[in-house]
């Protein structure tokens, strides 16, 4: 088949070819292929009579139309998909016999699903939330499915509470608010009773639940799982996804106000990058641990509330994810997508992590009901590529047309097809851990140290991050209404972080619970003794650790960063022209906003493009701002209200922030005139994230140095900024 300019296509691609259709030059039919005469009048008795019942043309449109929806994601609802490959940089046939995997010169089709875990389907993209990051890979030996987090650990270590966590988390059952938020009495007043949460609620309250796009963030498996080799030999694997863009958020204000300005700017962002050729990618981490290292850490592998420091095992990154093509139907590919992390190939397999073997049992489940029947996995998004052959028959929407009249195995009329494979022949045999147990309800002890990895994540921060976490938690428990709920959350912190509890107590202005005893965990038995229950202060073995902090991330590269240019009549063509070719030339998108829409004229009376109104355009929406010269440009941005408000939003969120030499007096109309510096030195940009030159070209180099920081975020000392 022909593929799209910048949507390569891929054996997957291929295979959902037959079920797709194109209308263009096409007559219009009914369902049943019947030629239509008339889609805009309904058969009546007179042409101002009643519609007949006889109308089938009508009554097909509308009752298609009628069931047109399904049950969106319990959690998950709202999120957006793309194609892509993955291949393996070299054969990791030592660990696993995932034959994807081994074989480096394999491209594997992917299919990716992101989405926010708290809101409906239409929610905002920019709620403060946990992302999913689901990867179905298409393998020649039939789908692996890695269906991970944006965070690498989880609010609960037993798939028995999930139910709750969600109950609490989603809109309050009365009056169903507040919608996408966790900032409200029932999260938390879980949260203060779910002591083994602190350490997921302090990745929930930093910067990595406000992601700056889908493009921007890592990804985790979160549980341990296994890694299985050709010989038998099993180690215990977690999966990392690392951007090769970086790890970047956006500001908190600058979330909420995106929510409004445009909901969908992750689902668009990563629909314009994949469109304009900017394909997303990302290097599969692995950290591997062998199998007699089980008991060698002072957290338990199989907690899905604790990661591994990398510092303690490191991450080796073993193959590259690149998403190349944007889905043609959202609906049949992102929505009728299902993922399940029990689709599994040979050479990997499952621990007893106990969250983890919940899930094995739900997502199932949950498909059942949401796509209607036990033929989801027919749903071509869903296919695998390879043949399917078993006993499962009929049900709702069967498409396969099995031939022949055997129907179960062991058969003799079928000729014992299909047949079992043995493990040397591709067949899926179950890693062979041995376990001697008694049957209990009971969680082990080694699950109870709930604070020392929380501590570490936030000893791990940089300043400006831990603000924001401070920020975050009086923003969230600020909406709480009861007085008590805030209090014992209070009591938590300070197990976390003395100061982080003292600043949080001081935005809530109640004091920190003196000497907290450690909370009870209401996660017990009724018959058990509740001190085998009682969380355990532990000190890891670790004070910090650098890949926690998204200060350390990579800052080497302005593509796809979106830049605003703030220009009228009358601007100097040369200051704009060279910034912008600069820019662009390093892979940035370069948008021009000016009074009106369709075009200025240049001092030189050349028409230049612009891409949006200061109606239709807002700072929160781009990256970095800068103000080319030209007197009679410079006079009117300095005169729209607009424009001084779009630059004093864009120093507020911390962004990079041009202006030539000649615009000098829009900035100086701004809030933060007074905080210019004196030179615009590189050492002065790179810590201010201010530019100002007469000179374009350096300009243009200076400020490519700053947007590549992407955020300035000293500048919020002292913390608060005024709006
Ligand atoms: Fe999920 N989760 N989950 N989850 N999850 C679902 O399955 C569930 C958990 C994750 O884009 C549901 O098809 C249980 C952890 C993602 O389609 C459901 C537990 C992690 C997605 C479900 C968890 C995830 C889901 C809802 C606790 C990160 C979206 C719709 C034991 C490792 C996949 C669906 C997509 C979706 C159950 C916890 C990731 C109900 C019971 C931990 C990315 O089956």
């Amino acid at each position: 088949m022909t593929h799209q300019p910048n949507q390569p296509g891929n054996d997957k691609i291929d295979n959902l070819a037959p079920h797709t259709e194109q209308s263009s030059g096409e007559k219009m039919t009914t369902n049943t292929g019947l030629k239509i005469s008339d889609d805009n009048n309904s058969l009546k008795a007179g042409d101002r009579g009643p519609s007949l019942l006889e109308d089938f043309i009508l009554r097909e449109k509308i009752t298609h139309f009628d069931h047109e929806r399904i049950p969106e994601r319990v959690v998950h609802a709202r999120g957006s998909g793309a194609h892509g490959v993955f291949k393996v940089y070299e054969s990791m046939a030592h660990l696993t016999k995932a034959q994807f995997l081994n074989d480096p010169s394999l491209e594997t089709p992917v299919f990716v699903r992101f989405s926010t875990v708290a809101g409906s389907r239409g929610s905002t993209d920019l709620a403060r939330d946990v992302r999913g990051f689901a990867v179905k890979f298409y393998t020649q030996e039939g789908n692996f499915d890695l269906v991970g987090n944006n965070m690498p650990v989880f609010f609960i270590q037993d798939a028995i509470k999930f139910p709750d966590l969600i109950h609490a988390v989603k809109p309050e059952p009365d009056n169903e608010i507040p919608q996408a938020a966790s900032a409200h009495d029932t999260f938390w007043d879980f949260i203060s009773l779910m002591p083994e949460s602190a350490h997921m609620v302090m990745w929930a309250m930093s910067d990595r639940a406000l992601p700056r796009s889908y493009r921007m963030m890592e990804g985790f498996g979160v549980h341990t799982f296994r890694f299985v080799n050709a010989e038998g030999v099993s180690s215990f694997v977690k999966f990392h996804w690392k951007p090769l863009l970086g790890v970047h958020s956006v500001a908190w204000d600058e979330a909420q106000n995106i929510s409004g300005k445009d909901p969908d700017f992750h689902r668009r962002d990563l629909w314009d990058a994949i469109e304009s050729g900017h394909f997303p990618e990302w290097e599969l981490g692995v950290q591997i641990v062998a199998e007699e290292d089980e008991f060698k850490f002072d957290f338990d592998l199989l907690d899905s509330t604790k990661i591994i420091p990398e510092e303690l095992v490191p991450v080796q990154r073993i193959g590259k994810l690149t998403l190349n093509r944007n889905p043609d139907n959202f609906f049949a590919e992102t929505e009728q997508v299902a993922f399940h992390l029990g689709h599994v190939v040979p050479g990997i397999d499952f621990t007893n992590d106990p969250l983890l073997q919940g899930r094995l049992f739900s997502y199932t489940d949950t498909q059942l009901l949401r796509l209607g029947g036990p033929n989801f996995q027919e749903i071509p998004i869903n296919r695998p590529l390879n043949t399917v052959h078993n006993n499962q028959r009929d049900g709702h929407m069967r498409q396969m047309i099995n031939k022949g009249k055997a129907s179960y195995h062991p058969n003799s009329l079928g000729g014992g097809y299909p047949e079992q494979s043995k493990s040397s022949e591709g067949g899926f045999s179950s890693y062979p851990e041995r376990i001697e147990a008694r049957k209990v309800r009971a969680r082990s002890k080694s699950f109870m140290d709930h604070f020392s990895q929380a501590r570490l994540f936030f000893n791990s921060q940089s300043e400006p991050e831990k603000n924001h976490i401070i920020d975050a938690l009086s923003f969230e428990l600020g909406k709480v209404k009861t007085v008590a709920i805030r209090e014992r959350m209070l009591g938590i912190l300070s197990l976390i972080d003395k100061n982080l509890a003292a600043e949080v107590a001081f935005a809530l202005r109640i004091p920190v619970p003196q000497d907290p005893a450690l909370p009870v965990n209401h996660s017990v038995p009724a018959d058990a003794d509740p001190a085998d229950y009682d969380s355990v202060m532990a000190e890891g073995s670790l004070t910090s650790s650098e890949a926690l902090s998204m200060a350390n991330t990579i800052k080497d590269s302005i593509q796809t960063r979106k830049v605003a240019f703030l220009a009228a009549d009358g601007v100097d063509e040369e200051s704009l022209q060279i910034v912008k070719s600069k820019l662009e030339a390093e892979g940035a998108v370069v948008e021009v906003i000016a009074p009106r829409l369709n075009f200025i004229l240049s001092a030189d009376n050349t028409e230049i493009p612009v891409d949006h109104s200061f109606l239709t355009a807002a700072s929160v929406l781009y990256d970095a701002v800068y103000v080319p010269g030209g007197t009679n440009s410079v006079a009117a941005v300095e005169a729209e209200a607009d424009a001084v408000h779009f630059l004093n939003e864009a120093f507020k969120h911390c962004k990079p922030i041009a202006a030539h030499a000649s615009a000098l007096q829009v900035l100086e109309s701004t809030y933060f005139a007074k905080k210019l510096p004196a030179d615009f030195s590189e050492d002065t940009v790179l810590r201010e994230g201010l530019v100002v030159s007469d000179d374009s070209a350096t300009l243009a180099d200076l400020f490519t140095k700053a947007i590549a920081q992407h955020r300035f975020w000293e500048r919020e000392k002292p913390r608060k900024i005024p709006a």
